[in-house]
Parts: structure tokens; sequence; C-alpha cells
């Protein structure tokens, strides 16, 4: 045990105490002596053990000690605790910079080919060694017959990841070549790890920053989830998430680390890539990005592993008697240290050593290139291995390690300047010295070209590679998905939500409660259901859901439920069901995300129902929902209390009447606007058969009201209305009918009760169609129509809407509870017929009654909308229709809801 050398002076300065009082400095020299002799004695544990003793008493004494979470600025493991490194630094150095070229190479070739076209070297230069280390020591391709580990990679890395993978063998030199050139005869690579575009090498797609950490964090508690559901086997599989120092200011990636630490999740290790930048400048110019974050993670209960210093500064450290190197690393800021490695040896002699006297001397024996090179932590191999195994190792919390490194590492005069992330080639002069620096043996030639370069299948260098690999089970970052044997239930199994309420007013959301129960019952599916909610359980009547199969909680129930001899008391149970996440949109979908990709990652088709308030549904977490299509995620959005005129009370900030506008841009979201329980079991039969069954990639956004009003039973034959999106739901009641009304939701009850008022008061005979999806039809329609456009000499195809209102006369008014943009997506095809009523504006608490009266979607509004338009083709009187707006009570001359 070597003596720390603590100087007393800068403590007592810190502590602001005057030159009178110095015998302090004289005990506190002797309290240190005294507490070095306990440590070397008895061991650090004593010492902890001794100073939480001191501090409590301290405390007791009335002394404020103000809460300390930073530790000082070096690495957290000490030189006398590591372990040598394992592999062969020699081999791995030399892989290390083929990976290095390639990625660089790749980037670089690409935009001398075709300019403009992007990519990013700076962050895999900076990433290069945290990477080949866990590739070559850690990462698992699998636990026994369990899947292995789990890598969320910096997106604008992927570089080196594909140039890995070229060296590996798992891509070709064509496939490198065409880097961002997807489209082409030989489609590449993707800029970006997208599992939509690459489904066999990319899983987690983590490119918009903030992301990656959130959803890696409910990942890792999902896996618990599933270990102590008993669906799979517990091992020891790791979550690394490796993230930008800059993407931590994403309010994403650090929201949630608590739960990380109350869940005791230590399956989840934060790799963060402290190279002090972002994209335009320093992370943190004026403070220290690694501090700020060490005492943020140690705050929120997490270990942390500070990996700053390389093994060329532990010579230094222990040479300096005078505490000051310690002194000088931490007055320095990030923007300092920029700085340092931009202006090179002489400058950082100058600047940083040269502040003490000291100092200079402790170096005097080093030249400035010498000081260039002096290895920050995160470079060096041997402090990374250490930092991941201690990381592995850890027992009852996740692990963040904080490795200091250098952006644009190696690419000569782009190292660590401010505009280093845009850099995408290198001058010939940088080129020729990455070439000899790291030795990569191409003509010099072939070296400015970008050339790619793999050496042969019997060097060193590959064998070596493909061992490493081969002892951790594989190559890391296939995307595999089985095939399942899932057996969706038959609509049958649905009969209770088809049958109808039998006069009995209940909500869509009620009826999809009581399906959901009846789920969870199923003795195939039953147990893959994952029901997430974030709070508003109680608000979607889901009180009985959680007696019948529970809420997971991971400790079970340390405490007697005040409600415990109620029927529906509040259970928390080690093998509960639901997620309750408590108030967060994002952390729901953190749990979404990792349920409803089960199916590939854990090889378990979990089916998730996220059901959630619609209005902090898509737009509130929207980038997620985005990144869930992504990584091909299967599973229902239920966005409840929807609709602007529907969540009667509220007002502005919560009656959504823009979800379903929302919904629709995202590809693989099949959207259902629902009026009647039976429709949300057509869709949720098929949506379990088409996704999980039949293994298609898509899932579904599904809205459900809180009006309750009587169901009716499914009608014959509609189920292919349901799923295409529009159904006739009731015929004119007296004759032929000469108008269409369309509606959606609890809307569609108005437009019932506007066919009755337009027949009974104006003899007006109109059909009464329930439009499931307008989004469905339109993407239908739009499919056929570019099929007539490349197809002119056939014969031309018809949409499903059109077939669907084949014989349907007249003009059609649409209304729902959402924007008319909704309905008008269909226009193109109805030839001028569309009328449009919808809810654009902000919202207002009020009744439904009155909301709908000044959204103009009540049944008065569709019969005057009708009357109005039917005056308009000529079919109806002008005046009679003006009278007919007073007699129904419209007021034609308030103001423009859109506009109020
Ligand atoms: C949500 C989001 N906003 C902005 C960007 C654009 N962007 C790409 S990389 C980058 C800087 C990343 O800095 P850092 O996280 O420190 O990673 P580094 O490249 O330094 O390792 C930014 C702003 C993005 N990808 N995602
Ligand atoms: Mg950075």
């Amino acid at each position: 045990m070597t003596t720390m050398k603590i100087p007393p002076a800068p403590d007592i300065e810190a502590a602001g105490l005057q030159a009178a009082q110095a015998d302090v400095i004289g005990e506190t020299t002797e309290w240190i002596e005294a507490f070095d002799q306990i440590v070397a004695a008895e061991g650090p544990m004593a010492g902890a053990h001794l100073l939480r003793t001191l501090t409590r008493r301290a405390r007791q004494a009335g002394v404020d000690l103000p809460i300390q979470l930073n530790t000082p600025y070096v690495n957290t493991i000490r030189v006398e605790e590591e372990e040598p490194y394992p592999g062969d630094r020699l081999i791995e150095r030399r892989i290390k910079s083929l990976v290095r070229w390639n990625a660089m190479a790749m980037v670089h070739r690409q935009n001398k080919k075709d300019p403009g076209i992007g990519g990013h070297i700076s962050t895999y230069s900076s990433l290069a060694t945290l990477l080949e280390v866990g590739f070559n020591h850690f990462f698992r391709t699998r636990y026994g017959d369990e899947p292995g580990d789990f890598l969320y990679l910096q997106g604008h890395a992927s570089p080196g990841i594909y140039a890995r993978a070229f060296l590996a063998g798992m891509f070709s030199e064509e496939q490198i070549d065409n880097f961002r050139h997807e489209l082409r005869d030989k489609p590449g690579l993707s800029s970006y790890p997208h599992p939509w575009l690459m489904p066999h090498f990319w899983r987690f797609p983590t490119v918009s920053m903030g992301l990656s950490p959130i959803n890696a964090i409910y990942q890792a508690r999902f896996m618990r989830y599933l270990e102590n559901r008993g669906l799979i086997a517990r091992t020891e599989r790791k979550i690394w998430a490796f993230v930008g120092d800059g993407e931590m200011d994403e309010p994403e990636s650090m929201g949630s680390l608590t739960l990380a630490s109350r869940e005791k999740l230590d399956n989840l290790i934060f790799v963060v890539n402290c190279n002090l930048q972002r994209l335009d400048g320093p992370v943190r110019g004026n403070g220290k990005i690694i501090q700020e974050l060490e005492a943020a993670f140690r705050g929120a209960g997490w270990n942390v592993i500070k990996v700053i210093w390389g093994c060329d500064w532990d010579e230094l450290l222990a040479r300096d008697t005078t505490g000051l190197l310690l002194k000088r690393m931490e007055e320095c800021v990030d923007g300092d240290y920029q700085s340092f490695k931009v202006k090179g040896g002489a400058y950082i002699r100058e600047k940083f050593f040269g502040k003490y006297p000291q100092l200079l001397e402790l170096v005097a024996g080093k030249t400035d290139e010498e000081l260039s090179k002096l290895r920050l932590g995160g470079h060096d191999p041997q402090k990374v291995y250490n930092a991941y195994k201690f990381a592995v190792e850890h027992r009852g919390a996740p692990t963040v390690i904080l490795a200091k490194t250098i952006k644009g590492y190696g690419l000569g005069s782009a190292e660590a300047r401010n505009a280093t992330h845009q850099e995408k080639k290198l001058s010939d002069k940088d080129l020729a010295l990455f070439r000899s620096r790291f030795d990569i043996p191409i003509p010099e030639q072939a070296a400015h070209d970008g050339a790619p370069y793999r050496p042969p299948e019997d060097s060193l260098e590959i064998l070596y590679l493909k061992e490493r690999r081969k002892e951790l089970g594989g190559y890391i970052l296939q995307r595999q998905v089985p095939k399942f044997d899932l057996k969706a239930p038959e609509l049958d199994y649905f009969a209770e939500s088809l049958a109808g309420s039998k006069g009995r007013a209940v909500s869509t959301t009620m009826g999809y409660v009581s399906m959901l129960r009846h789920l969870l019952k199923h003795p195939e599916i039953g147990k893959l259901i994952v029901p997430i909610v974030p709070d508003e359980g109680r608000t979607f009547g889901m009180e009985s859901l959680i007696r019948q199969v529970g809420i997971y909680a991971s400790q079970g129930q340390l405490y007697e439920p005040h409600d415990q001899d109620m029927l529906l008391y509040y259970r928390e149970a080690k093998d509960g069901q639901i997620l309750e996440e408590g108030i967060t949109e994002a952390g729901s979908m953190g749990s979404f995300t990792a349920a409803g990709t089960a199916y590939a990652n854990y090889r378990v088709p979990m089916i998730p129902f996220f059901t959630f308030y619609s209005m902090f549904g898509f737009q509130r977490v929207g980038d997620l929902i985005w990144a869930f299509a992504d990584a091909r995620g299967r599973g229902f959005l239920v966005g409840g209390t929807a609709g602007r005129t529907t969540l009667a009370g509220e007002g502005l900030q919560h009656l959504d009447g823009h979800s379903h506008v929302l919904a629709s841009v995202v590809p693989t979201c099949t959207s259902y606007d629902c009026a009647y329980v039976y429709e949300i079991a057509v869709i949720v039969q098929d949506g379990i058969r088409r996704m999980f069954q039949e293994g298609e990639d898509r899932f579904y956004y599904i809205t459900a009201y809180n009006e309750d009003y009587p169901m009716p039973e499914m009608p014959e034959g509609s189920a292919e209305g349901i799923l295409r999106g529009i159904y006739k739901f009731k015929p004119a009641p007296g004759g032929k009918a000469i108008l269409q009304l369309f509606g959606s939701g609890p809307i569609l009850n108005e437009t019932l009760r506007a066919q009755q008022t337009l027949a009974e008061k104006y003899k007006v005979q109109a059909d009464v169609w329930s439009v499931t999806s307008y989004n469905q039809l339109r993407r239908d329609a739009l499919a056929t129509e570019r099929w007539n456009r490349l197809h002119p000499a056939e014969k031309e195809k018809r949409p499903y809407l059109l077939d669907a209102l084949d014989g349907a006369e007249g003009p059609i008014v649409a209304a729902s509870d959402y924007m008319k943009i909704v309905p008008d997506q269909l226009a193109p095809w109805l030839s001028g017929r569309l009328v449009t009523l919808g809810t654009d504006g902000f919202g207002r608490s009020d009744n439904r009654q009155h909301l709908r009266q000044h959204f103009e979607v009540n049944a008065e509004s569709i019969a005057a909308a009708a009357l109005s338009r039917l005056a308009r083709d000529g079919k109806l009187d002008a005046r009679k229709a003006q009278k007919a707006l007073r007699d129904l009570g419209v007021d034609t001359e308030k103001i423009d809801p859109a506009r109020a």
C-alpha cells in the first residue's frame, strides 16, 4: 500500500480558513497519516467504515458537510487493482488499425466518388479502442442456448462497425464500396443502424440522440421482467450502451437513470465516449463533462467507473509527490484539454505542466512529441479492459464507464478540432500520415483513394480476430428471427366482444380492457401479453387487470397495501404481468420497444399493448415510435381518452384531434379509429395473426374513447370492411340514399342521429358508413393508383374504397373526432363529392354536447352540412337549406373553431 499524497494546503484554502488557524494544518496531516495507517493495516473497507462513522458523527455535531458526489479527476480503478491485459496487444493493435483504416477509407472514398454523400470518421476514431476491447474480450454472441449481449452503438460510428464486419468476412468489398448507396443494383450499407434497412445486421436503431440510452435502460428492465416471469433463462447477458457525451444532454438520456438503479439492473453497462466534443464544439468547454456525469450518475445510484488517464500517466502520477499534478488536472476545463490536444507537445509543456515549476520538472525528461502522445484512458486497452471487467463483475447496480477519448483520434489535422465531426475526407498528407502511423500495407495511391484493405484469410490478424469471436460465440451483431409456431386465437375467442353490450352503455375503452383481460386468460398466448400503462390504468378502468395478473415488481410487494381487503387492490408481484411505468410515456415506449422486438432479441414473441392518453402519445414520443417502426417492432398502441370532443372537460392540452394524422406518417403503423367494440376485436384478432402468426413487421394504433353507449352486435360480413377501413353500417331507412354519411369513433353515433333527422325532417335518405381507417383506405388507393400509373396498357384497377362505395350515390359528408385532414386523405378518389367535418383547432373544456357544437361535428352540424351541400348541388332549394340550418340550431356566424 503506497501512502497517498494529499496536499493539505488546497483543502485549507477551500475551507476558507485563515492563516491564524494554521495549527489545523498540522492536525490534518496527522489525521491523514492515521487514516493511511488504518487503510494500510486493515484494508480499504476499514477506511470506508471509519469515514462513514466520522461523517455521521460530524452531522450529529452540527458540521454541515456538503454531499460529495465527485471523486478526484483520476481513474476510478487504482493501478494496484488492475489485472494484466489478457490479449495479444500487438495483434489487437494491428486489427484495430485495420478497422480504423477501413472505416475512414470507406467514408473518404465515397465522398471522393460522390461528393456530399456524407458519413462520419471522427466518432468511430474516438471509439475504436472501447469497441475493440469489447469485441475481443467481452461481447458474447450467446450464453449457452440463450442469445448473447445486446449492443447499442453510437449511430455515427457505424463505418467502424462495418469495417470490422468486413474484416470478419461478413461483408464483401462491394458492400463496403456501396456505403450510403442503398439504391444501386447491388445495394450497399445504410448510413446508420437501421434494422428496417439491414434486418440481418442491425438490431437497435440508435442514431437519434438520446433514444439509445432510454431504450437500453428499459431493455435491461424488460430482460429482468422476462426472467422473473420465467419466460427466458437468467444468464450473465449484458446490455452495453455506447453513447456520446454530447448525447447525454438529451433529456431521454438521463431521464430514466433512477429506474436502472432502483431496479438494480446490473445487466446494464453504459459506456460514455467522452471525447469532450459534439457537433459544433466542446460539450462543456467551461467545465468537465466527466465530472458532471459522474455526479449525476452517482447521485442516481449507479456504479461509476472513470477511465480518464492511460498508463503513460500512471508513472507521472506516481512520481509526483507534490499533489500538483492532480491539482492541475482538476483545474483545467475541457476547453483547455481540447487545446492541449490540438496544439501539441510544446503547448502542453508550457500551458499544462508549465503552470507549476515542479510539474515542468516532472516532465523534463520527455520530448514534446512524447508529451503529445501521453495516452488517454479511453485509448488504452489496459485501462478499458479493467473497466469492463469491473463493470461486468459489479453486482446490484448498473455501471457507467466514463471514458476520456479524442474525437478524430489519428486523423492528423482533424484531431480534436471543433469541426472534426463534419470531416468526411482527409487531405493526401493526412492520409499518408494515417497510413504510416497505423502501418497500413497499401500503396500510396491506393491510400489516397481510400482503398479498403483486408489482409489474407490466413494472416495473423484475421485468424486472431476470428478466433476471438469464435471464443465469444460468433459475430455479435446478426439479427435473427426464428420461425414461431404461434397460432392467433380465432375470432370466436372474442365472441363476447363481438356480441354487443345488449343495450348496456359502455365505452370502447371498457370493451377493449375486457378484451385484454380475456386475452390474458388465453391458454397459449395469455402469458405473452404485456400490458403497459403510464399511470392512467384507473382512467382506463384497468383495476381488474391489476387484480388478475398483477403489476410487475422485481422485489415483489414489500408492503401491505392499504386496500388489501378490497377485491381490486393494488397488487404488485415479482411475476406480475403489467408494466405500470408511472408517468413516463417515453419510458413506456422503451418497454413497448423491448417487448415489441422481443421476438427477435429473445426469441419470445411478446405481444405488447401500450395504453396511453392519446394526446400524450404520438406528439409526445413520436421519435421513439419512429424508432420502434425502424426496429421492426410489433404490438398495439392504444390511444385512450381519444377525440377532441369525446373527452369532456379537460380542455386544450388534453383533447386529441390529431394523433391519427401523426400516426399516418409512420409507414409500418396501421391506425384505426373505432366506433364499436367489435371493430376493435376484429382488428386485434387480425393484428395478432398478421404480426405474430404470419410474422409481418407492422404495428397498430387504435383509438379508444370513454363515452358510454350501447355497443351493437357485429354486423354479418363486416370483418373485411373493418380491416380495410370502411363498411356500410346502416343503410338509408326509407329507400334509395341520395347522400352518404361517413362516421368514425363516437361521432358515428352523431352521424346516425343525423341520418334519422335528415330522413324524418327533410325527407333526405342517407346511408351511414363506419370508417375505421382513412389511413388504410388511402394507402390502398395510393398503391392501386401507382400500379395504374405504371401499367397504362393494362386494365385499370379500382381502389378498395371505390369498390366498397359501388352504387352509393350523392355527396359524402364525413365526420370524425379528428381533424378534417383525416377524411380529406380520400378526396382525390371521391371526385369532388367529399364534405369534411372535423375538430381542427385548440380544444376547450366543456361537455361533449357543447364541444361537438363548437367543433361542428354534432348531428345537427352533420345534417346541416348535408343539406347545404345538396343545395349547392341544386338538389335542394337554397333558401330552404338556409332555413333548415336555423331550425337545426346551427349558428352560421359563429367563430371558426379552427382559429378559435
Ligand atoms: C436527436 C438528434 N439531434 C441531432 C442529431 C444530429 N447529430 C448527429 S451527431 C451529433 C453530435 C454527437 O455528439 P456526441 O454525442 O458527443 O457524439 P460523438 O460523435 O462526439 O462521439 C449531432 C448533434 C441527431 N443525430 N439526433
Ligand atoms: Mg462527443
